[in-house]
């Protein structure tokens, strides 16, 4: 039991609205947080680092991104030394590590080419998760799994078959299961002469992807849907209708990644609906600034909205968290930490609001108190369970973390080329 006594008043303090701080700080150190590699290195991965293509776009040029799996791995360290609870890190299919650094092609990629991924999460107890890369790669300029030739869309589906197996192997060696995202770029700049054919295709490459045969409970497979790519504005195949009705049909998982929305659609009001009809979804928790930016998670009302809902649904057991943001212009290890933090600030805020009572307001009619009750709740002490929480995973919940980023900074970052 805690002696701080900034807890013990905020303990008190939510104790009379009926929250049990104790409760709300076990549940969320049970939370795991899919953390994304991406970050530190700016989405540019292992093979020879060409563009970055697919339609998204890190911009900015803060010195010391990651440039080999050496870096990026003590740089996730660093980041993970400063978020508190036992995390996951998901991973890209072009971050394999190759022997004398010679990229295979990516239906070439094998279960030991990310050994080194394995051996550095079961280091740490770290869960694995992996994603297909269908971007950044010669074959995927006119289109990966919608290809209309039939030759390039096979080495798309075989990259997909490929991945399966890896993520097979990344479950069995963490003990873990293991969730594949599925996520194309596929689309148009322009105004399409054919919007049927590509989907047709996206959806006969989907079924003879996960037609190879893979163990369902070891390997979760997610398919996420966007709304548009940079140069990639007038279509997109797969578009919010098709990935979710894909899933349904196929009983895989959805993703909703909150930057893949028209901007006043808000995924805190998608996630209900999904849980009536899926037994698991997953969330890629960004932040859109005017488009899908990839702006780092804050905690905004709209990232405490989502996490609202998970908990008030009374399903974090089914939605599967991951973070995915890239942003270059700050330091990238902060980036980490902010986002992953505000992630689970979100969710703390979410496990000290009284669910019940609220939704008792709601059904009674009580509008007025509800509305009341919503904006007085704002300024409970919710900081100092945080840094409580904080405390008990051995991590600073103040701005105290931030000296050991500025020294990582000077002696790592700064000495990289
Ligand atoms: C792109 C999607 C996708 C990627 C990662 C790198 O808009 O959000 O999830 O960010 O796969
Ligand atoms: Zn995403």
């Amino acid at each position: 039991m805690s002696e701080n006594i900034r807890y013990q008043t905020a303990r008190e303090r939510y104790a009379s609205i009926g929250i049990d701080t104790e409760a709300a700080i076990h549940a969320l150190s049970k939370v795991s947080i899919s953390m994304h590699c991406w970050q530190g290195d700016d989405v540019r991965g292992f093979e020879n680092a060409g563009a970055l293509t697919g339609g998204i776009q890190a911009t900015g040029n803060y010195p010391g991104a990651a440039t080999t799996p050496e870096e990026l791995m003590q740089d996730l360290d660093q980041a993970f030394s400063m978020i508190p609870g036992q995390h996951r890190v998901n991973v890209h299919a072009f971050y394999g590590i190759y022997e004398n650094g010679k990229p295979v092609d990516r239906d070439a990629i094998r279960p030991e080419h990310f050994k080194a991924w394995v051996d550095y999460a079961n280091a740490r107890g770290l869960g694995l998760d992996f994603n297909p890369t269908f971007f950044s790669h010669p074959l995927a300029e006119n289109g990966t799994l919608t290809n209309p030739d039939e030759k390039i869309r096979e080495f798309w589906i075989n990259h997909g078959i490929a991945c399966i197996r890896i993520s097979e192997y990344f479950a069995k060696e963490t003990g873990k299961p293991c969730l594949m995202n599925i996520w194309i770029p596929d689309g148009m700049k322009d105004i399409p002469a054919d919007r049927l054919g590509p989907r047709m295709r996206f959806l006969d490459s989907l079924d003879r992807i996960l037609g190879c045969g893979y163990n369902k409970e070891q390997v979760l497979v997610t398919l996420e849907s966007k709304v548009f790519g940079i140069g990639l504005e007038s279509y997109t195949a797969g578009s919010a209708e098709f990935a979710l009705s894909y899933a349904t049909t196929r009983g895989i998982v959805p993703l909703m990644d909150n930057g893949h929305y028209h901007p006043t659609e808000v995924v805190s009001d998608k996630i209900s609906s999904l849980l009536c009809f899926h037994p698991r979804i997953a969330l890629h928790v960004t932040r859109g600034v005017r488009w899908d930016s990839d702006h780092v998670v804050r905690l905004d009302d709209e990232t405490m909205e989502m996490m609202k809902e998970v908990v008030r649904c009374n399903a974090l057991d089914r939605v599967i968290l991951a973070t995915d943001y890239f942003d270059a212009s700050i330091n990238r290890i902060a980036a980490w930490v902010i986002g992953m933090r505000s992630v689970q600030k979100a969710l703390l805020s979410a496990l000290l609001t009284p669910h019940a009572q609220l939704a008792a307001l709601q059904n009674n009619g009580d509008f007025t108190e509800l509305m009341m009750r919503q904006e007085e709740l704002k300024l409970y002490p919710m900081g100092d369970v945080w840094e409580e929480f904080c405390a008990r995973n051995g991590k600073i919940g103040n701005e105290g973390w931030f000296d050991a980023v500025k020294d990582y900074e000077k002696n790592v970052l700064a000495k990289r080329s």
